[in-house]
């Protein structure tokens, strides 16, 4: 699911409440102050305070449940049994993968590692949405696992600053229908 253009519009909203806020504050500055309002305004907003505190601590808990439950980094010591296994081997500057094109709708485990310095392995959906990522350390091997729905052409691109060449860091496979047909 892609949330990235809901989450943006509810910043949005949120910036635009704050905006308003700052509005009010200014609007009201110049008019002078009246003890009996100061004293109630000032319980009003401890109030409101207690409520945003709690508000935020179950919209929080809530929303960390939700979210890390679909843990996305599969156990690291254990076979995963995917259908396909892509090894990834990253130097200065490129990206070796043992296939270049994998199938859609079925579970594919990359298995990261570097052959010099350290290097973050990212995929890029043709809509230049980022899918997965992982880092690519020498000496250790991360897996990640990821079923792809859509068949196109895939990138990679490094997002870990690894030397002069490092923007040009670039590699790509296809993901194509599990019947083996592109789409
Ligand atoms: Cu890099």
């Amino acid at each position: 699911m892609i949330v990235q253009n809901e989450i943006a519009s509810i910043a949005w909203v949120g910036m635009g409440l704050v905006a308003l806020g700052f509005a009010y504050v200014v609007s009201q500055a110049s008019k002078p102050a009246d003890a009996a309002q100061a004293q109630a305004a000032y319980a009003t907003s401890n109030r409101l305070r207690r409520w945003l505190f709690a508000g935020l601590l179950i919209i929080g808990i809530a929303v960390s449940y939700v979210t890390l439950k679909p843990f996305p980094i599969p156990p690291q010591h254990a076979p995963l049994q995917a259908a396909q296994v892509v090894d990834v081997v990253s130097r200065q500057w490129s990206w070796t993968l043992s296939a270049t094109q994998v199938k859609a709708g079925v579970p594919i485990e990359f298995r990261v590692t570097s052959a010099d310095v350290n290097h973050g392995f990212a995929i890029y959906a043709p809509d230049d949405r980022i899918v997965i990522q992982t880092q690519a350390m020498p000496g250790f091997t991360n897996k990640i696992l990821h079923t792809f729905h859509e068949p196109g052409k895939y990138r990679i691109l490094c997002l870990e600053y690894c030397g002069l060449a490092h923007h040009g860091m670039l590699g790509e496979f296809d993901v194509v229908a599990a019947d083996g047909a592109r789409s």
